[in-house]
């Protein structure tokens, strides 16, 4: 569609919004109150910034359903998010709902070139996660063949890769490497033993220089998906070429501010993204604050998708380490440890505080290949890998080079940070 018309579409349907809600939920009846704002003064798209925002402490305050703006027999499903950050949050869908998100991620899946005669296996995890369900629906949706066996069970997940001839898998991006892991030690070669070509992977942070070494590793391509709970579930990928994810304008109106001051940024800058849906009723969201942290890229995609891209998320406001002032996302140090041959895909962030200082220390396990060469070397690899994080960082960690097979794997999302001075 043009941009204009999507523009036009945006508007009529942010307008409607803001009237449903208004009518049927008296928390946001309260907020745009406090606001001093009325469904009439949206007029137009720009208008968006008068409404207030919303976050996920209101979702917390108001826990369970108070965010919902349909009774609840209008609700067929809750999905639930895991409350690592905290208590968890309940989303809920009406049939119509369910259709929206399957519809996202079947566009999506068909942005990467998945369709009838694809065999999908699906590792993320089934139930009140939305990894699984969401993947799920979406691949039956283009007609692809589902193979629903969650995550973990990694042994069958390879042996059934094999039997029923996966040609694309779905799951977080360190699974993944756990399962091109194991199904080394099993013998098979991703690239050679099976007829993998697809990867859609999210849910969590990961970086290009991790795609690198995937698609470099099994052959197959690697694409990143983005979407969270409240949004729906995983809805969005990027198409073809990779540069950025593209969120689906007509179902959502995206912004990124600047978490200080909470005004729009450029296109371009990086901010905190946030959501307004458009086409979602028993739980929608109005300016909901996602935390995380990306740039927006409005021009139109080469691949003719004229859908908003947002490009790859940094990691979220609250993930952020600050070690001696020195602000510090997981994934900087994951795209610096993935330029070092040497070093395997397997880390944390450690961080600690030794009398008034914090120390953080990253612990990488090194490739086989390195693990039997000499001490001497290791020792030398330990010192480039600390300069090279500081020329990133701005900022001297300690670097502990471990063992392969020695930091523990995730078959869901990674934690690669260990904030000691936080017990
Ligand atoms: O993780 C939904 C999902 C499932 C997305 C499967 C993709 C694939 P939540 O558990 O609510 O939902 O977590 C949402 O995960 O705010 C981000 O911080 C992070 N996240 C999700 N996708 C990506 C990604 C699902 N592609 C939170 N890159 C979000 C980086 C991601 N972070």
């Amino acid at each position: 569609m043009p941009v204009e018309d999507l523009h036009k579409l945006q508007e009529d349907r942010l307008k409607s919004l803001v009237r449903f809600v208004y009518a049927h939920s008296a928390f946001y009846r309260q907020r745009f109150k406090e606001a001093g704002v009325a469904p009439d003064d949206i007029k137009g798209l720009s208008d968006v910034t008068k409404l207030p925002f919303t976050t996920k402490l209101d979702l917390r305050d108001t826990y369970p359903t108070g965010m919902f703006c349909l009774p609840k027999n209008w609700v067929v499903r809750y999905h639930i998010s895991s409350g690592t950050t905290g208590k968890s949050t309940v989303v809920g869908y009406t049939q119509g709902d369910i259709e929206m998100w399957s519809e996202s991620l079947a566009r999506a899946l068909t942005s990467v070139g998945l369709g009838r005669g694809d065999v999908m296996q699906v590792g993320y995890g089934y139930g009140l996660f939305t990894g699984g369900l969401g993947l799920h629906y979406g691949s039956e949706r283009i007609g692809a063949t589902v193979l629903p066996l969650g995550a973990g069970n990694t042994k069958r997940h390879i042996e059934l890769m094999q039997d029923l001839g996966s040609t694309a898998i779905a799951c977080t991006p360190s699974y993944f490497l756990y399962i091109n892991e194991v199904a080394q030690e099993m013998g098979v070669s991703i690239r050679d033993d099976t007829k993998l070509k697809t990867g859609v992977f999210g849910a969590e942070p990961w970086s290009d220089e991790t795609r690198k070494r995937i698609e470099d590793s099994t052959g197959i391509k690697a694409y990143d998906v983005y979407g969270t709970s409240e949004m729906s579930g995983p809805l969005c990928t990027e198409c073809h070429r990779q540069d950025g994810i593209h969120i689906w304008a007509d179902l959502f109106l995206i912004e990124v501010i600047d978490p200080k001051t909470g005004e729009q940024v450029e296109d371009g800058e990086r901010g905190e993204l946030v959501v307004t849906t458009l086409d979602k009723w028993a739980f929608p969201l109005v300016r909901y604050r996602m935390r995380d942290i990306t740039i927006l890229n409005s021009e139109p995609c080469e691949c003719g998708r004229t859908h908003p891209r947002i490009m790859r998320i940094l990691g979220r406001t609250d993930d952020m380490i600050v070690v001696r002032g020195i602000n510090v996302f997981p994934s900087q140090v994951e795209s610096v440890l993935m330029t070092i041959p040497e070093v395997g895909e397997h880390y944390q962030i450690i961080v600690d505080r030794k009398g008034p200082l914090d120390v953080m220390t990253v612990k990488v396990e090194v490739t086989e290949a390195t693990f039997s060469d000499k001490i001497a070397d290791l020792m030398s690899l330990s010192k480039r890998v600390s300069g090279e994080l500081k020329d990133v960082l701005n900022l001297t960690a300690g670097v502990e080079l471990v063992e392969p097979g020695t930091v523990p794997r995730s078959m869901g999302k990674a934690q690669h940070v260990i904030d000691k001075r936080k017990v």
